[in-house]
C-alpha cells in the first residue's frame, strides 16, 4: 500500500488533505513563525473569544525559550482537530446532531487491528542516545511545570491476562530519556500498572502521539475492563486498524503514526508532576507521579506535531466526552424513551448536563435526572426541560430555568458521592454532591407562551430580505 499513488485511508495527512479541499473556510493556516512556548494555545484561545474554532495548522513553530529552553526540536504543528461538534460530525459523516448515534454504531463494529509489515512510523527508529529535548514539545500555559505532551494515547497490555488498552494521560519532559505521567483517572491502564507492580516489573507501554482523529478519538472510548479500544479504532474506521509492532515491546501501534515513543512505566520511582491547565480551567497538581523512561523513539519522515489544546478548551472537553456522552445518550433512551436529547455544554466542563424530555409521568423529569446522575461519575448538576426548549444553547436552558422552576420544589441534592479528583471545588478526600434541577413545566403549570403570528413573521422574513438584497 505505501506504493500506490493513494495515500492510506488510516493516515492524518490524508484527512488533513481531503478536509482541507472539502471545507477550506473551516482550516486557519498560521504562515508566520509562532513560538512553542504558549502562542499556540494563546492563538486558539484568542479565536476562541470570537467564537471561532477552526482546525489549525502551524507550519513554523520555534523551539520554546526560557524555562522551556531545553527543548530543541520542532515540528509543523496541527492543532484543535475536535475544537468544533461540526467538525467531528465531519469526521463520522453525519452532522452535529447526529454523533451520538454515529458513534455508538461504529463503535460498537469492534475489529482486531491488521498487522502490517511495515509502516511510516518505522521510518526513523532510534533505540540509542534517547534525547527528548529533540521532540517538538509546546509548553501550553504559563502555570504549567513544563513542556507537555497533550495527546498521549498509551498503549499497553495485561502483564498476565494479555489483553490490551489504550488511554490518553498527560506527559511532561522530565529528562532526557523520561516523562512524568499521571494515572490520575485511576482508569484501566492503571489497572494494568498495578499488575505490573504486583510482579515487581515495569509495564511495558507505547505512547502513540499523532494520528488519524478517528484513532485518538477510539484513544478516549470508554468500555469494560479487558476490551481493546485499537478494536474500537477498527469499528470507527469501518476497517482494520492498520498496525505494525514496536522494536522492543513488540507492541502493536498505528501504521501511520506521527511519533511513537516506546518504554517502561516504572513500577515504584515517584516524580514530580503538574501543575498543568486542566479541563476545568484550572492548573492542578494532583498526580499519580508515574515515571514513564522511554526506550526508542519512532517517527515519521518529516513528522508532524499533533497537540490537543489544553485546558478548558472546546477541543479538549469535546474530545474526552464525546465517548461518553454518545454511551451516556443511548443508555437513557433506551430506559427512558421520554428523553429527547441530551447535550453536555462546554460551560460545565464534564459537570453538567442539560436534558429534554416529553414527560408522560409526574417525577419522571426527577428519575430521569437520578439516571443521569448515578451513571455518569463526572456529573454534579443536571437540568431537565421540556423537549420545545434547545438544549444546545445555554440562555435558552437558562430561561427555562428561570420561569419553570422554583428551588423548593424542584431540585434535587445527594452528598457524599465519588467525583473528579480535578474538581477544584471537591473535597479533600475527592467526594462531591450532585444536584437535579427539574425546569419542566409540570402538570400544573398555566403560563401562556407570548407568540407571533405565522403571518407576521413570514412578513419579517419578507421584509428583512429585501433590505439584505439592498
Ligand atoms: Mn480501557
Amino acid at each position: 500500500m505505501s506504493d500506490s499513488a493513494q495515500p492510506a485511508a488510516q493516515d492524518l495527512r490524508r484527512f488533513l488533505a481531503d478536509y482541507r479541499a472539502a471545507y477550506p473556510d473551516d482550516v486557519l493556516e498560521v504562515g508566520e513563525p509562532v513560538s512553542a512556548d504558549q502562542e499556540i494555545t494563546a492563538i486558539a484561545s484568542a479565536l476562541a473569544e470570537q467564537g471561532r474554532h477552526p482546525l489549525l495548522l502551524f507550519p513554523q513553530v520555534r523551539p520554546a525559550d526560557g524555562a522551556a529552553g531545553v527543548v530543541r526540536g520542532s515540528a509543523s504543528t496541527v492543532t484543535n482537530l475536535f475544537g468544533s461538534r461540526q467538525r467531528i460530525g465531519r469526521m463520522l459523516g453525519v452532522d452535529a446532531a447526529g454523533i451520538h448515534a454515529e458513534y455508538q454504531r461504529r463503535a460498537r463494529d469492534l475489529r482486531a487491528p491488521q498487522e502490517l509489515a511495515s509502516g511510516p512510523i518505522l521510518d526513523l527508529v532510534q533505540q540509542h542516545n534517547i534525547d527528548l529535548h529533540s521532540l517538538p514539545l509546546l509548553h501550553h500555559f504559563a502555570t504549567d511545570r513544563a513542556p507537555y505532551i497533550t495527546n498521549g494515547v498509551i498503549i499497553a497490555e495485561h502483564p498476565q491476562q494479555g489483553y490490551g488498552n489504550m488511554s490518553f494521560h498527560r506527559a511532561m519532559l522530565h529528562g532526557k530519556d523520561a516523562l512524568a505521567t499521571s494515572l490520575h483517572s485511576r482508569g484501566h491502564l492503571w489497572r494494568l500498572f498495578q499488575a505490573a507492580q504486583e510482579l515487581g516489573r515495569p509495564l511495558a507501554a507505547a505512547m502513540v502521539i499523532g494520528a488519524h482523529p478517528l484513532f485518538m478519538l477510539a484513544g478516549a472510548a470508554r468500555l469494560p475492563l479487558g476490551m481493546d479500544e485499537r478494536h474500537v479504532a477498527g469499528g470507527l474506521f469501518g476497517a482494520a486498524l492498520e498496525v505494525v509492532r514496536t522494536p522492543r515491546h513488540g507492541i502493536a501501534v498505528p501504521a501511520y503514526a506521527e511519533y511513537v515513543l516506546e518504554g517502561e512505566i516504572d513500577p515504584t520511582e515517584k516524580v514530580d508532576e503538574g501543575p498543568f491547565g486542566e479541563f476545568t480551567g484550572y492548573s492542578s497538581n494532583r498526580s499519580t507521579n508515574n515515571l514513564f523512561r522511554v526506550q526508542s523513539i519512532l517517527r515519521r519522515r518529516d513528522a508532524m506535531l499533533v497537540d490537543v489544546l489544553g485546558g478548558n478548551s472546546a477541543e479538549h472537553l469535546n474530545l474526552g466526552r464525546v465517548p461518553r456522552e454518545s454511551e451516556m445518550v443511548e443508555k437513557l433512551k433506551e430506559r427512558f424513551p421520554s428523553v429527547t436529547a441530551v447535550h453536555y455544554p462546554s460551560s460545565g466542563t464534564h459537570f453538567h448536563a442539560y436534558v429534554a424530555l416529553r414527560q408522560a409521568r409526574p417525577g419522571e423529569a426527577r428519575q430521569i435526572m437520578l439516571g443521569l446522575l448515578g451513571w455518569d461519575p463526572y456529573l454534579k448538576t443536571v437540568i431537565a426541560v421540556d423537549e420545545d426548549v434547545n438544549i444546545m444553547r445555554d440562555e435558552d436552558v437558562l430561561w427555562a430555568l428561570a420561569t419553570h422552576f422554583q428551588p423548593h420544589r424542584d431540585v434535587v441534592i445527594m452528598d457524599g458521592l465519588p467525583g473528579s479528583a480535578l474538581d477544584p471545588s471537591a473535597s479533600g478526600i475527592g467526594t462531591t454532591s450532585r444536584m437535579g434541577l427539574d425546569a419542566t413545566r409540570g402538570p400544573d403549570f398555566d403560563g401562556l407562551r407570548a407568540r407571533l403570528s405565522d403571518q407576521a413573521m413570514t412578513r419579517a422574513q419578507e421584509i428583512l430580505g429585501r433590505l439584505q438584497r439592498q
